[in-house]
């Protein structure tokens, strides 16, 4: 009778060479399996005399645990090989252009945000994002928007229906900008405090170039020595950064607003010969946006002590930037779901702007 030693050499040998799970479980079938050769051995001990049966079993139950021992550790290395081969043939190129069958596009809103998110971003903003629906406190009162003031009116603002009771600073309303976040912001975290905030705001208004629902970035710095010069150098490189233009005039005009004090609003050069609108060096001034020192008050009512603590803020119109950068002349269209337009005026995925890839 074959030795159990010389079965077992032969089947370690088998196990060693085998290039492919599929011949290992071979293996393992014609071993272990059912019919297989140790499965044998094993059914046969039950013909052996007792006291010759005890260490034959021993002995074949060890053969047993060393070939299941050896299947395992081969199933290893097989599994191990096979990982390897994969993660070097399936290598991703990220360098490759996207497929030509992809044609889904970026809408303008959304390319919008994430160039001001990489422009900003470089100059160390984070994002914050807040709640659609706001108390009246955060919309209006922390920014010292007074009782009075147009903007609280209805035909300004959407107040949520079904609140004849509640007190007017609890009062619903759809957010008119996106303040309200930096008001949160305050007052959860301590300065300094440098964010922007993208996002949908409502107010109750449309025509050829309002929409009830439109998009507007605000920017929030709070540090303690933080003055208009910085206000001034942020909102210059923004401009130029933005419309690509590296010598673009930038303007600084006084204006007001509740929540700022100064205030100013910032205008860009442009020229408007011919009909056409070109933005850059010329004889016109477009205005972009707005800004200023937030106003004391507004510090005092988020809990920030504004003996210690100064900032700006500003704040655009997200559709009206696009619409110039990109020469889209008409606001409505922006959420008529037109695919054609999509096409025309989208972008590709790879057009995205990131910290990565630059603002372009
Ligand atoms: C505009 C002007 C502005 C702000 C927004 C702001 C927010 C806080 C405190 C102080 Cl929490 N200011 N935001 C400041 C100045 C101008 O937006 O024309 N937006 C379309």
């Amino acid at each position: 009778m074959e030795s159990l030693d010389s079965i077992r050499d032969e089947w370690l040998r088998q196990i060693t060479a085998t290039a492919s799970l599929d011949a290992l479980e071979q293996i393992r079938v014609a071993a272990l399996g059912r019919n297989g050769q140790v499965t044998g051995l094993l059914k046969g001990l039950g013909s052996l005399a007792p006291e010759e049966r005890k260490a034959r079993g021993a002995a074949v139950n060890k053969l047993k645990d060393e070939i299941e021992q050896a299947l395992g550790e081969a199933k290893a290395r097989l599994d191990q090989a096979s990982l390897d081969r994969r993660l070097a043939e399936e290598r991703i190129d990220m360098t490759l252009p996207v497929k030509a069958e992809n044609d889904g596009r970026i809408h303008p809103i959304s390319q919008t945000i994430d160039e001001l998110i990489a422009i900003f971003g470089e100059m160390g903003f984070t994002v914050a994002e807040g709640p659609h629906i706001e108390d009246d406190f955060y919309n209006f009162t922390a920014l010292n928007i007074p009782a009075e003031h147009p903007a609280r009116q209805e035909q300004d603002t959407f107040y949520l229906m079904g609140q004849a009771g509640t007190r007017p600073e609890a009062r619903k309303v759809l957010r008119t900008h996106t303040s309200p976040v930096q008001i949160r912001t305050m007052q959860a975290q301590k300065p300094p405090i440098r964010i922007i905030v993208p996002g949908r705001t409502f107010r109750s208004d449309h025509d050829a170039t309002h929409s009830p629902m439109f998009h507007q970035v605000e920017g929030l710095v709070i540090e303690k020595h933080i003055h208009m010069g910085h206000l001034k150098g942020c909102l210059i490189e923004f401009c130029r950064a933005f419309f690509d233009i590296d010598d673009l005039p930038v303007r600084f005009r006084p204006s007001y607003f509740p929540f700022t004090e100064p205030s100013a609003e910032v205008d860009i050069g442009c020229s408007r010969e011919g009909g056409g609108l070109k933005i850059g060096a010329g004889a016109d001034w477009l205005e972009i946006l707005g800004s200023g020192m937030v106003h004391p008050k507004v510090l005092a009512n988020c809990g920030v002590d504004p003996a210690e603590y100064q900032g700006f803020a500003f704040g655009m119109g997200i559709e009206r930037i696009a619409m110039l950068k990109y020469g889209i002349p008409d606001l409505r269209t922006f959420y008529e779901s037109d695919l054609r337009w999509l096409r025309h005026y989208g972008f590709a995925a790879l057009d995205q702007p990131s910290l990565i890839t630059g603002a372009r």
